[in-house]
């Protein structure tokens, strides 16, 4: 253990050498939760989640429970959201003053991050952001890991652009339903943006009702259910993530109109939840843009890179794919949730 932990210090003074920080803070000393147990040093990161809103999310934190285990070095400290931004914020000013190693944090939204980053870099404690974005100079954080949303807001539009070509319907009006998911998310924005950057070279093509649904599924059935009671018409429905999908799906059933392929209404998603593919081959879902939780991987890699005292890119994202009905069922089997 004793060399474990002066090659520990070693490396803690390597890193404030060529880490990502520039400014004289305070040099935390290499503190290393002693595992009393093991008597192994373990690294402690504090993990601080958006909650439980989707399935995509509790795939997203099962991938970070089964990454940072002790029997891996780490004492993983996990803090759920639960979907309030302000209880995100207090949380992490919690693990600074338990002088953590490092943060993690998968922010609900982007905005109210500020400070609490200031305070990290002036403690020395390295935060790396996963999934969605903040509004907080880069130079405050270590690293992002994540989706480019943007893109997968461009891939869903082109999807509909050539279907509609292949099905010589690119002259008519298309009507498009749009839930959103949070607003002032990430995901969201960038989505929103990717698909309007699409939708707006169409001039046949209008989005005749936006809704937020927060991603879940029991708000996307609510927004769905008040948009059919106002009788909008529709060609598509567009949901920023499957799960809002299924509920505007039981939305939809409930009032019998029929969606999918064969029918009239055209519908489009986001995360491929295995759920949503297996709805893919059976034609209710017509195409899901991969949004690949499994990010732990890659942030492990940036804590180790930094406990190496490697300087470290400020940008990692994902490898994501677009599932439709002539890809989906050779992956179906090789999904990992
Ligand atoms: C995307 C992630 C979104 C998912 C939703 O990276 O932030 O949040 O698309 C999840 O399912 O709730």
């Amino acid at each position: 253990m004793k060399k474990f932990f002066i090659f520990g210090l070693l490396a803690a003074i390597l890193l404030w050498g060529c880490g990502y920080k520039d400014e004289a803070a305070e040099k935390k000393p290499l503190v290393r939760a002693e595992a009393v147990d093991t008597g192994t040093v373990l690294i402690t990161v504090g993990f601080i989640q958006t909650g439980k809103e989707s399935d995509w999310r509790d795939a997203n934190t099962n991938d970070f429970l089964q990454t940072f285990t002790r029997e891996k070095g780490y004492n993983l400290i996990y803090i759920d959201g639960n979907s309030d931004p302000e209880r995100q914020v207090k949380a992490a000013y919690d693990l600074i003053a338990q002088n953590v190693d490092y943060i993690i944090i998968d922010p609900i939204v982007e905005d109210g991050w500020e400070d609490v980053f200031m305070e990290a870099k002036e403690k020395g404690i390295p935060v790396i952001v996963s999934d969605r974005q903040v509004n907080v100079n880069a130079s405050h954080y270590a690293c992002w890991v994540g989706s480019d949303f943007y893109k997968e807001g461009q891939n869903a539009a082109k999807w509909l652009e050539k279907y509609l070509e292949d099905k010589g319907r690119e002259k008519e009006e298309i009507k498009i339903v749009l839930l959103e998911g949070t607003d002032g998310a990430t995901a969201t924005r960038g989505r929103t943006e990717g698909l309007y950057s699409v939708i707006d070279k169409h001039s046949n093509w209008k989005v005749v009702a936006k809704e937020y649904g927060n991603f879940t599924q029991g708000e996307g059935a609510q927004v769905m259910e008040g948009i059919l009671n106002q009788k909008i018409e529709f060609d598509v429905v567009i949901a920023e993530n499957d799960n809002m999908m299924f509920g505007a799906m039981n939305a939809m059933e409930q009032q019998g109109i029929a969606y999918g392929v064969g029918t009239d209404v055209i519908t489009i998603s986001f995360d491929a939840l295995q759920e949503a593919l297996a709805k893919v081959i059976k034609g209710e879902l017509m195409v899901t843009v991969e949004c690949n939780p499994l990010i732990a991987g890659l942030t492990e890699k940036a804590i180790l890179d930094l406990e190496k005292g490697k300087r470290i890119e400020k940008v990692h994202f994902v490898k994501e794919t677009v599932f439709t009905q002539e890809n989906t069922v050779l992956h179906l089997m090789e999904r990992k949730y």
